[in-house]
C-alpha cells in the first residue's frame, strides 16, 4: 500500500491513523501514529471512544514519495502488562536501537508507558515485560538533546488520568485544580542510559504567561491538556501541546528542557474532531507538523487521520500558525 501525500491531505486513507510522532530517521521521514479502529462502544469524557490496540508505522522517502505501511508493529496482546487502549506512541534511536514508547492501561485500567525495542525503525517492536518504573498517564514524548541526554515527557488530563497523580500515588477520584489556581503540566523525566527507565524523578513542568505568572487551571485558551511534544530551533526548547477543551495546539519556549517554559501563542487552530495532536520534525531545509483531524471519516472523532504542512518560523523564533483549512 502506497499513496503520495499531499500538504494537509490525509497521509493515507486505507486505515484511521491519529497521534502522529514524526521522526527522521536513516534520511528518511518515520511517522509512529495511532491506529484508530472502529466500534458501536461508547463515546465519553473519560475517552472510552478511543480503543486503539495496535500500532503501524508509516514512512516516506520524503514529503513528495510515496507514503509506506510497514504494517502491525505491535499489538497490546503481545504486552504482558497492558490490558487496552494503546494510546498516542512516540519513536526514538539510541545505542543502535529503535525504540517505541507507548501508553496503555495495565490490568488495573491505570494507564502507564511502556517501551518495547527494534534493530529496524520500521519495527517490528519487541515490548519489555513490564511498564517503565514509575510511569504513569499517557502521550510520551521522548526528546533526545545534542548532549545524547533523553528526555521523556507526559501526561494528559482527563482519561489520561494526570489529575489522578497530583499526591504522587494514584486517587481514582482525585479531580483537577481550581480554576485560579495553577494548572497541572506536563512531567518530565530524564531517561536512562539504556532508554528503558527513568533516571530521574518526574517533575512536573512549569508555564508561564508574558509575566511570569503560572498558567492558571482556569485558563483553557493556554493551559497543557495533553499531547506534549519538545524541540530545539536556535539553541531554544520548544514545548508544544494541545489545549484539549479548547482544541488549539499551542506552545511556549525556554532555555532549559525541563522549563519553567514561557507561553507563546498558537501553532494550530482548532481541526475538525474533538482531539488535537501533532509533533514537529526537521527535514534537511524545512520544518514540518504532523498532526491528525477527522476528516476521512466525515467527522466521526474516534477515526481520524494524520496530515502534515509546512512549519515556518519568524525571525525572532516565534511560529507562523498555520491554517488547517487553508482553501476554505
Ligand atoms: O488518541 C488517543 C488520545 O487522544 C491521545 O492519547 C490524545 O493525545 C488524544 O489525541
Amino acid at each position: 500500500m502506497s499513496e503520495v501525500p499531499k500538504p494537509q491531505q490525509p497521509l493515507v486513507t486505507h486505515i484511521f491513523t491519529a497521534d502522529p510522532s514524526a521522526h527522521v530517521f536513516e534520511d528518511r521521514i518515520y511517522i509512529y501514529p495511532s491506529h484508530d479502529l472502529d466500534h458501536d462502544g461508547p463515546v465519553n469524557d473519560n475517552g472510552d471512544q478511543y480503543k486503539m490496540e495496535d500500532y503501524h508505522v508509516l514512512s516516506m522517502a520524503d514529503t513528495e514519495s510515496p507514503v509506506k505501511d510497514h504494517g502491525e508493529v505491535l499489538h497490546v496482546k503481545d504486552v504482558p502488562w497492558a490490558s487496552r487502549q494503546m494510546w498516542a506512541p512516540e519513536a526514538a534511536f539510541k545505542n543502535g536501537k529503535f525504540y517505541l514508547f507507548f501508553p496503555a492501561r495495565d490490568h488495573k485500567d491505570i494507564f502507564r508507558i511502556g517501551v518495547a525495542t527494534s534493530p529496524s525503525p520500521a519495527g517490528p517492536f519487541k515490548p519489555e515485560e513490564q511498564y517503565i518504573p514509575g510511569s504513569f498517564s499517557i502521550d510520551p514524548a521522548v526528546f533526545l538533546d545534542e548532549d545524547e541526554q533523553a528526555y521523556m515527557l507526559f501526561g494528559g488530563l482527563w482519561g489520561g488520568q494526570l489529575e489522578k497523580w497530583q499526591t504522587g500515588s494514584y486517587v481514582e477520584h482525585a479531580e483537577g485544580p481550581a480554576p485560579d489556581a495553577p494548572a497541572l503540566g506536563p512531567r518530565v523525566a530524564k531517561l536512562s542510559e539504556d532508554m528503558l527507565s527513568m533516571a530521574s524523578e518526574a517533575l512536573e513542568i512549569v508555564i508561564v504567561d508574558q509575566e511570569g505568572k503560572p498558567l492558571t487551571a482556569g485558563n483553557e485558551d493556554c493551559r497543557y491538556f495533553e499531547g506534549p511534544w519538545m524541540h530545539k530551533y536556535n539553541e531554544k526548547y520548544y514545548l508544544s501541546y494541545s489545549t484539549g477543551t479548547t482544541h488549539k495546539l499551542v506552545y511556549a519556549i525556554s532555555d532549559n528542557p525541563m522549563g519553567p517554559f514561557t507561553f507563546q501563542g498558537t501553532i494550530l487552530p482548532p481541526v475538525m474532531g474533538w482531539t488535537t495532536h501533532h509533533s514537529i520534525v526537521q527535514f534537511r531545509e524545512k520544518w514540518y507538523l504532523f498532526y491528525h483531524d477527522c476528516s476521512l471519516s466525515g467527522g466521526i472523532d474516534y477515526k481520524r487521520c494524520v496530515k502534515f504542512a509546512e512549519l515556518t518560523y519568524n525571525p525572532d523564533g516565534t511560529i507562523r500558525m498555520i491554517d488547517p483549512y487553508p482553501e476554505k
